[in-house]
This record gives structure tokens, sequence and C-alpha cells, in this order.
């Protein structure tokens, strides 16, 4: 078994947090702060990879996935979304259902496994809408898995609903129409004073971990997302993963955790700010800390449209398990300025993962393995 020798540490600082890591204890908070003082990132790197190793050996995950924005009009505002279009403004779209299908039909592929939904807050589309567009999609491609809609459009839609639902009564209905697994985004960072800054009309902190706790009750797995690189400490990082990590505990259902890195440009936060985009090494560090905090977490995922997938690669040595997947026709990203295409073909992503060493297994969005690749 690897012991601190193996780790090569060179601030000494990190030798009681690798003991921790070794027999498997858990860290806390100022653990977590050394880990992103320190400027020994290498030995982060590999603590977080002995943790990768020992939860899924040397298995690195994808999925094809394909992305679907069933439309940009959003009432809510984040000062981070370059995505976001009022009704009439230029660049919006709102699609009927037959554009939905329109859209799939032409995208579709044999090997395509799961559909991702996220899109905008819609002031006035009505809740049969989305129960239509999942059970629509659920008859018409059948073998392929509906991934909808973030806590923060959850929450939205028990707010357009009359009588007004709860978030259990929303996620049965969608299950019961087909929903198979939840993305993780809207939870931007948690800490109120920067919600308040960046998220200030959308769903709390509290009510998105309400609705992940309900989704996990009922049956229904999800991620978990932190959008990183902005005004957010290193604490409030610590914080927001600290909050999720005791959520896992009190009722499991995360998959995965995926750090999102701020994509600075054509939002109100990237002017503020400058265009300026996280450095590599902040998303290293950032994932491995995230591997090594998360310890009740199977998968850290490495975002490759927000970080590259040159980056992601490397990430494949720091803890990450998980790659997201094919993707095609990114939007949220790519309206504030992500420099990656928006998309990758599958013999592209088997080599990144051959060459860093580990063996590539496309799974489906509840991860049971399709493909392991020799
Ligand atoms: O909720 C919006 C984020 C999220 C920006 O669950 C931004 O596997 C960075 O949910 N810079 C939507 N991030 C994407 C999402 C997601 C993505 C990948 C995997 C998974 C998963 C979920 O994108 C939003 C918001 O947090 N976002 N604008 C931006 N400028």
């Amino acid at each position: 078994m690897a012991g601190v020798r193996d780790l090569l540490i060179d601030d000494p600082k990190l030798e009681p947090i690798a003991d921790k890591v070794l027999e498997g204890r858990r860290l806390t908070l100022e653990d977590g702060m050394t880990l992103f003082a320190t400027r020994d990132v290498a030995a982060v790197a590999r603590m977080a990879d002995l943790v990768r190793e020992r939860r899924v050996g040397d298995k690195a995950y994808f999925v094809h996935s394909l992305r679907l924005s069933q439309t940009n009009v959003c009432y809510v505002g984040c000062t981070f979304c370059g995505f976001q279009r009022k009704l009439d403004e230029e660049g919006v779209w709102d699609m009927e259902l037959d554009d939905v299908w329109e859209y799939v039909d032409r995208h579709h592929h044999p090997d395509l496994t799961e559909i991702h939904i996220t899109a905008g807050h819609h002031p006035t589309r009505p809740w049969s809408y989305y129960l239509d567009l999942v059970s629509g999609l659920t008859q018409r491609y059948p073998g392929i898995q509906v991934k909808a809609w973030t806590a923060a459009e959850i929450h939205h839609f028990t707010r357009i609903t009359r009588p007004r639902l709860s978030y259990r009564e929303v996620l049965s209905e969608l299950k019961e129409a087909g929903l198979v697994a939840m993305p993780g985004g809207g939870a931007e960072i948690f800490a109120e004073h920067v919600r308040r800054r960046i998220a200030r009309a959308k769903v709390s902190a509290e009510g998105w971990l309400e609705v992940h706790r309900t989704a996990h009750e009922l049956g229904i797995p999800t991620n978990a997302t932190m959008l990183y690189g902005h005004v957010e400490s290193h604490a409030d990082r610590l914080d927001h993963m600290i909050r999720l990590r005791e959520l896992q505990d009190e009722a499991p259902g995360f998959y995965s955790f995926v750090p999102l890195a701020f994509q600075p440009d054509n939002n109100p936060l990237a002017i503020e700010l400058g265009t300026r985009f996280t450095t590599g090494l902040d998303d290293l560090r950032n994932l491995a800390v995230s591997r090594l905090m998360l310890d009740n977490f199977p998968h850290i995922k490495g975002y490759w449209i927000m970080i590259t997938p040159e980056l992601t690669q490397v990430t494949l040595s720091a803890g990450v398990s998980d790659i997201d997947g094919t993707i095609k026709d990114e939007r949220i990203a790519h309206a504030s300025g992500a420099v990656t295409e928006q998309g990758m073909t599958e013999s592209e992503l088997v080599r990144l993962v051959q060459d860093a060493g580990r063996v590539p297994v496309r799974r489906d969005a509840l991860y049971r393995e399709l493909k392991v690749y020799a």
C-alpha cells in the first residue's frame, strides 16, 4: 500500500493531510485551505490520484450525450450568464415540442445514450409543456435516457404550477414522465455573499440542496456543480463542497461533482472583472481538492468544454474519473466565450484517455458500463 513517502511531498504542511488521506479520514475546511495554499500542487494531485485509484481503479468514464437547451429565454439575470435572452431580444430561441423532436432527430446517432437538458427560466411556458417534453422524448427515443433540468429550473416549475406544487410533486411527475437523472447545474456558489452578487434571483442555496435531497429520496440520482474562478474565495469553494458532502451523507444520490470554470465573455460579470479565464493550475488543483474533500462522491468530473480537452487529460492524474462525454451542440459555455469545440468524437475521447494510461469506459446516465475499451 502507498505510504506518505510515495507521495513525494515537499511541503511539510501537507504531511498530516496525507496521513489522513492514506487512512481514509475526512478532511476539514482548514485542511482544504492548506491544499489551496500550498505551492506543492504536484503532491496535492498525487494524493487525489491515489483516492481516485482506490475508488474506480484505472477506469475513466464518458457518455454519448446530446445537449438540449429548449430555450434561452430567462428572467433570472445571473451576472455570469451570457446565454440568457429576454423574449423579444436578438438571438433568442424558444422551441415548440415539434422543434425539439426535429432537433433530436437531427443530432441522433445509434450510440446516443443520454439527452442532457438545461435551459432558461421561461416566464410563460406552462408546466404541461415540460412533462410533455420528457414523456415525448422517452417514448420517441426508446433506450435514450433523459437527464433533465437543474434544481434552479425545478424550483421555477414549482412557481408556475397552479395550485403550486412542491419539489416532491414536481419531481415525482417528471419521474413518472420518464426522467432518469438530473444534471448538477444552478448550484453556482452556495455562500450567501457571493450568491447575492452573481445569482440574486435564482433558487437559494437551501432550495438547491432541498431539491437534490428530494430527488435522491425519490430515487433520482443527480450531479452537483460549482461555478468557480470569479469573485469567490477558496473558503467559499470549500464551504460549497462541505455542504454537498453533508447532503451526500444524509441523502446519498450524487454521482458526480462537476466544477465549472467561469467562462468570461459576453456576460455582466466578465465586463466587471475583465475577460479572465481560470488558469490551468487553478483548474487542476480545484479538481484535486474536490476529490480529496468529497470523499463520499463516486466521481469527480473534468468538464473539457470549459477547461479544454488537453487539460482534462492531465487532470485524469489529479483525481478525475469522468470526462463527461462526446457532447453535441453545447450552448451555455459557448455563449460566454468557451474556446473549445461544441462536441468531440468518440475516437478523440478514447485516445485522450488511453494516452493518459487509463481505461476508457463508455457509460450511460446511471453509470452503467456499456463498453470497456481494451
Ligand atoms: O447552471 C452558466 C453554468 C450551468 C456560465 O451535471 C456557467 O453533468 C461557467 O448544469 N461560465 C449549466 N459556467 C451546465 C450544467 C452542467 C454542465 C456540465 C455537466 C453537468 C452535469 C451539468 O452552467 C449553469 C451555470 O452554473 N454556467 N454560465 C459561465 N459563464
